[in-house]
């Protein structure tokens, strides 16, 4: 595949930098965007070194519109000209019933990932459409097919990446802009140490007994659906664990 521009959100850890080490060992250039200065940092060096990756930083918080458009805006030359956009930024926070939970905290996850995905998605894909080349990835997660205990608005979320991407494919049918909606299962991440409030025992049951998938993992999904010939339009893709068969379904040893 040509070289390709690749913008991620939540790029500084997890499925993100997955895919940020995934595209640059594939010679691609990336635009790296996660609110940890620090990681982010960390995560550039090692591409550069190991791949002579070329890495441009963009750290905000993509709840920020404003931030987002200006960043956006301020990109270098062609840079702008992005290829492929990463909609991965995303959390949720705590694992409480639907009547009993924290709204600050589920505004946080909802401006996070719907909000913030849709903003990016409305700042980048005219551009695309305008060049005629593209391609956007949305993570969505197995948590959008069913509802699961204390899930509940984690999982409202991910229905609303699903229906995003649907719209979005139905309204770029007349283009060559392609819309991919990845639905991982559990993946072994920071993802449940956020959920848990950074309560690491917790956060470590989730994947006691099962082998799960590591960041790097769903990156093989998403360059795939991305390197497949142009004709070829990856809708969506459910990836979990050998032993996981639903959100709730797991077999531990
Ligand atoms: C995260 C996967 O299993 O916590 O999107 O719903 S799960």
């Amino acid at each position: 595949m040509e070289k390709k521009t690749v913008l991620i959100t939540g790029a500084s850890s997890g499925i993100g930098e997955g895919c940020a080490r995934k595209f640059a060992m594939n010679g691609h250039r990336l635009i790296l965007n996660g609110r940890n200065q620090e990681k982010l940092k960390a995560v550039k060096q090692e591409l550069e070194e190991k791949y002579r990756a070329e890495v441009l930083l963009l750290p905000f918080d993509v709840r920020d519109r404003e931030v987002a458009e200006a960043a956006l805006n301020a990109l270098p030359g062609d840079w702008k000209e992005i290829d492929v956009l990463i909609n991965n930024a995303g959390l949720v926070i705590g694992v409480d019933k639907e009547h009993e939970g924290n709204l600050d905290e589920w505004d946080v996850v909802i401006d996070t990932d719907v909000k913030a995905l849709l903003a990016m998605t409305r700042l980048v894909v005219p551009g695309m459409v305008e060049r005629g080349r593209g391609h956007v990835i949305n993570m969505g997660s197995i948590a959008g097919d069913y509802a699961y205990p204390g899930g509940s608005v984690y999982c409202a979320c991910k229905a609303a990446v699903k229906a995003l991407s649907d719209g979005l494919r139905i309204d770029l049918v007349d283009t060559p802009v392609r819309v991919t909606n990845i639905k991982p299962g559990l993946v072994e991440t920071n993802f449940s140490v956020v959920r848990f409030r950074g309560n690491k025992e917790p956060a470590d049951n989730v994947y006691k007994g099962i082998r799960p998938l590591s960041g790097d993992d769903i990156a093989e999904v998403v360059y795939f659906a991305v390197a497949v010939p142009q004709h070829i339009q990856i809708a969506e893709v459910l990836v979990m664990p050998t032993n996981q068969a639903t959100g709730t379904i797991v077999s531990r040893k």
